[in-house]
């Protein structure tokens, strides 16, 4: 395994971030899956006030097990403020390797060694559905399809060369977060992955992808929403042109 990145004096390096809306029947399984196949890692789990209790399950999940703690939001504000809310509480605890995964199971737990395997050589390791090795299992045509579109969309819009920019099971090392301004993210939906992605390779991060297997989740209801795909749209055309509008002034030297 490459070298890991060492975490703050006495603290385990790694903080997996789990944001949850209604996620009760899926938290606990995923948790004991994570601590199955990574028994040190620490668990930060971002509830927004979920009225099924999944915010009451993980405070009895921390009670009992120092790996796991809890972050109380009263409103759901979408995954991207979610995240950000983690990130700042993680890198004040001084952790140095800050994982992004959902509760539903999509993202298995399993395969999270080779994700930080892969960042221990990175600034950012993503895990790709659309690499050679990678797959979706059970994803309705319709979400493939969206999924696909979204990626080949975003790839055109602002030439990067991420296949899964859309991914959410990612690992980033401290320095990216603690440069990246987070004030600045107004992204919620899942456009606030590609909004990461395209700020890290912006700020000359090095970002490598993984292949892992994506599986629908089996319990609960998706939180895509017809707003969060329009979100997207409009953001990453905006960041399009931003981005062909450098290359263009740099291109004459007036940037
Ligand atoms: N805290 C928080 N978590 C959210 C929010 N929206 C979605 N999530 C969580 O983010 C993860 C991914 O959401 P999901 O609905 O599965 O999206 P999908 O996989 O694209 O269909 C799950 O763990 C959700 O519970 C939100 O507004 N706030
Ligand atoms: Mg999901």
């Amino acid at each position: 395994m490459a070298q890991a990145p060492r975490g703050a004096e006495g603290i385990e390096p790694v903080l997996v971030v789990i944001p949850t809306y209604n996620e009760r029947e899926n938290l606990g399984p995923v948790l004991d899956r994570l601590h199955k196949a990574l028994p040190d890692v620490h668990v930060l789990v971002v509830d927004d006030g979920s009225p099924d209790g999944t915010g009451e399950l993980a405070d009895e999940r921390a009670d009992g097990d120092d790996r796991v703690h809890v972050l109380h939001r009263t409103e759901k504000a979408g995954l991207g403020k979610a995240y950000i809310a983690g990130f700042r509480w993680g890198l004040a605890k001084g952790y140095a390797t800050f994982v992004e995964m959902d509760a539903d199971g999509s993202h298995a737990p399993e395969d999270l060694p080779r994700l930080l395997d892969a960042v221990g050589d990175a600034d950012l390791s993503i895990g790709s559905r659309y690499v050679p090795g990678g797959s979706t299992v059970n994803w309705p045509m319709s979400r493939k399809v969206l999924s696909r579109g979204a990626n080949v969309y975003s790839r055109i819009a602002m030439g990067l060369k991420v296949s899964d920019m859309t991914a959410g099971f990612r690992a980033y090392r401290r320095p990216v977060l603690e440069k990246l301004e987070l004030d600045e993210i107004a992204s919620h939906g899942y456009c606030f992955q590609i909004d990461l992605t395209r700020r890290t390779a912006d700020a000359g991060f090095d970002i490598v992808e993984v292949p892992i297997t994506f599986t629908d989740r089996e319990i609960g209801v998706s939180k895509m929403s017809g707003d969060i795909m329009r979100e997207a749209f409009f953001r990453v055309a905006a960041w399009g042109v931003q981005r062909r509008v450098g290359q263009v002034k740099r291109l004459f030297g007036r940037g």
